[in-house]
């Protein structure tokens, strides 16, 4: 990456006060599953943040926490009880200068990431809802489209997957992401490397690997992937390091990268040489912004991951990616490839030129069907 002057953001302040807050559980139903060294996703339990500010104006957040604590240590139940008990109570009904100011009153707070994160991101669609500007201008990006590739879980069989692929790089996506594990690696890879000559391609470990093994390192290194995003557990940075020095593929950081001090000692040490912005993982858009503007003066490329989003999330997502450090394509697959229905109406689609747009609407960037939100929710809670 060339080494982009840092700009300094000049975020336009609103003050806001969530008079009240609602936490919703909703159950998706998805029309597949998406299997990863972590385990298989086949329903979608996720957690709904929707703000409604002193003034009335409505701002939505998606925490995508998963049921068990595979990917990351936050589950469903775990930021169910963050936002309910512990971080709604402390911003509700207060006033602040803006969302950055908001989610400092629990910056004190260790973990609960992703509830952290859903809760300021309904914070700042409220924001943007009350400037009448979109997420993006907010947040101090330029980007109008981001270049999108796609995240192939592990199937039964490569036919199948490069089946898949095929029909996914028709429709436009610019890079190919295969969720690797022990015996699904090397031959997979090479086999879709063959296939779709001039498509950039990548493997995602998502922490299945040994480091003690042998591992399939060398033979990856011959292929020339774009990255090999955390072939080791979050927390085995001298492994990973030890690894990245041995190959000229850059390890991205996925699971590693759970705050701003944790990416930076990461990098520092060598652990990788690209990093995998969720802002989820991350504990939201303070935390991210941190991040992003950190690689960025360091010329560490980055690039936004997901955890498979409706509309609501993917809105923050699309806006935060438009910022200049965000130079790889992200993982931002359309909610119509997972789910029998968005939350937002219009969704959004990759365009044959390989890029989603950037919402231009205020809020969390989609207009959010509420008649869809109450259809799947099972639980809702709300502030006093
Ligand atoms: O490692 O990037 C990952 C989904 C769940 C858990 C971990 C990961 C993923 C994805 C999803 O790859 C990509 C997407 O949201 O489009
Ligand atoms: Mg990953």
């Amino acid at each position: 990456m060339s080494a982009t002057k840092v700009t300094t953001r000049s975020m336009p302040q609103v003050p806001i006060r969530l008079s009240s807050v609602e936490v919703l559980a909703l159950d998706l139903p998805m029309i597949t599953s998406f299997k990863t060294a972590h385990g298989t996703t086949t329903t979608k339990r996720t957690i709904i943040v929707r703000a409604e500010d002193a003034e009335g104006v409505v701002g939505w957040g998606e925490c995508p926490a998963s049921g068990l604590p595979l990917y990351s240590a936050d589950t469903f139940e775990s930021s169910w009880y963050a936002l309910t008990r512990l971080l709604v109570p402390l911003v509700a009904g207060k006033d602040f200068a803006g969302p950055a100011e908001l989610a400092a009153a629990y910056s004190g707070y260790q973990g609960y990431n992703m509830a952290k994160h859903g809760l300021e991101c309904a914070a700042w669609a409220v924001a943007s809802e009350k400037l009448g500007r979109p997420l993006r201008d907010l947040l101090g990006g330029d980007k109008t489209g981001i270049p999108t590739g796609e995240s192939f879980g592990i199937k039964s069989t490569v036919d199948e997957l490069l089946a898949e692929i095929r029909e996914r790089v028709d429709q436009g996506f610019c890079r190919i992401k295969v969720k690797i594990e022990p015996g699904w690696d090397v031959d997979v890879l090479t086999r879709v490397v063959e296939s779709f000559p001039g498509v950039p391609v990548m493997a995602d470990g998502n922490t299945g690997y040994d480091p003690a093994a042998p591992g399939p390192w060398e033979r990856l290194d011959g292929l020339g992937l774009l990255m090999i995003e955390q072939p080791f557990p979050g927390d085995a940075l001298v492994e990973l390091a030890a690894l990245q020095s041995r190959l000229r593929t850059p390890i991205c950081l996925d699971e590693t990268a759970l705050s701003p001090g944790l990416t930076a000692a990461a990098l520092k040490l060598g652990a990788g040489r690209i990093v995998n912005i969720k802002p989820a993982r991350l504990g939201g858009p303070t935390p991210s912004l941190a991040v992003h503007d950190r690689c960025l003066e360091q010329s560490v490329p980055v690039w936004c991951g997901g955890l498979l989003e409706t509309g609501i999330g993917r809105g923050f997502n699309l806006a935060i990616s438009s910022l200049p450090g965000f130079t790889l394509p992200a993982d931002m697959s359309p909610a119509r490839l997972f789910y029998a229905e968005d939350l937002v109406d219009p969704t959004f689609d990759i365009r044959k030129d390989g890029t989603i747009p950037v919402p231009d609407l205020p809020g969390c960037g989609f207009h959010v069907d509420e008649s869809r939100v109450r259809k799947y929710q099972s639980e809702s809670w709300t502030s006093k």
